[in-house]
């Protein structure tokens, strides 16, 4: 009887294991709706009830809340995979810590020490830039998805949208280590559309408060009491990994607490949109990202 030879079984069967993950890994995702829950987001259905019912009620929550948060998105095995794509990827990122204003497009000098304008955060993240993802992941393969980019069009009742053509700060992930944090702060454009896709053990909340100022008021006192602590008016949605938001943040003043101890970073995919086709974002901003500067930023340069 000839022995068995234990060794090549189990050389046989880390082959097998090994065959099997390289066919996981190349296995491409042929139709993007297989990412999504899309019997409770049926995105693509664009002639079903249900669709247009979840258009009405997302557009009643981005302007109830300026945020509407879509939980279960995206399937919670490709959530595992979008999350593994994007803990490779960010050992990459650009790293940047800096103080910044929260109001980044204006000029924000000569303001009292207590007045709001004055205020400065600390931002601290990673970031994995567009041209740093290698063409191939999932992640990706959402984002060039024209129905979901459709989708975000409607429920931000623009009467168009288009991905941003930008090499690099198209698509982005930000990864929140401890300590790292987003300090308050009002976007320069509304419709943030994000994928949160793992959160840390502790800390690393996004935190709003809906609508606290406008072009015509800016409401400087309401906002001197959030940044001070002494109001409790912020919100703090539920965003768990594979929801999907879109947030209006030009009015909004919102933040991500920092991360504490933790075993894993938080990781969320950024997608940029643009209501003209090909945006690529100025040089300057572009290089802001890449070559971050540690001094703190003031804002505008000049009034
Ligand atoms: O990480 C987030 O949830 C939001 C980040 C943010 O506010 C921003 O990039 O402007
Ligand atoms: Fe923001």
């Amino acid at each position: 009887m000839t022995p068995i030879n234990f060794d090549w079984c189990q050389t046989v069967f880390y082959d097998i294991n090994l065959v099997q993950l390289i066919v996981a890994d190349d296995m491409q995702v042929t139709n993007s709706r297989e990412l999504l829950d899309i019997k409770r987001y049926p995105i693509d259905d664009t002639n079903s009830p249900t669709r247009r019912a979840l258009v009405e009620c997302c557009r009643h929550d981005l302007d109830d809340q300026a945020i509407c948060a879509l939980e279960g998105f995206v399937k919670p095995e490709f959530v595992i995979r979008m999350a593994e794509e994007s803990t490779i990827l960010a050992e990459s990122g650009y790293k940047n810590e800096n103080m910044r204003t929260p109001y980044g497009w204006m000029y924000n000098r000569d303001f009292p020490k207590d007045h709001p304008r004055a205020a400065m955060f600390l931002n601290s993240s990673s970031l994995v830039l567009t041209h740093q993802f290698p063409g191939n992941t999932l992640i990706e393969e959402l984002y060039h998805w024209d129905v979901l980019t459709e989708f975000a069009r409607e429920v931000l009742g623009l009467k168009t949208l288009y991905r941003c053509a930008c090499p690099s700060l198209s698509i982005m992930i930000s990864s929140l280590d401890k300590g790292n944090q987003v300090g308050w702060h009002f976007d320069t454009n509304d419709g943030v559309v994000s994928l949160l896709l793992q959160s840390p053990d502790q800390g690393g909340e996004f935190e709003c408060a809906p609508y606290i100022r406008s072009e015509e008021n800016e409401n400087y006192e309401t906002v001197s009491r959030l940044f001070s602590g002494e109001e409790e008016f912020a919100l703090t949605p539920k965003i768990t990994p594979g929801t999907f938001v879109l947030f209006k943040g030009r009015r909004t003043c919102h933040r991500v607490t920092e991360v504490g101890e933790t075993t894993r970073p938080r990781l969320i995919a950024l997608f940029s949109y643009d209501e003209e086709p090909g945006m690529i974002f100025p040089e300057a901003t572009v290089n802001d990202f890449m070559d971050p500067s540690p001094t703190p930023y003031y804002g505008k340069v000049a009034p």
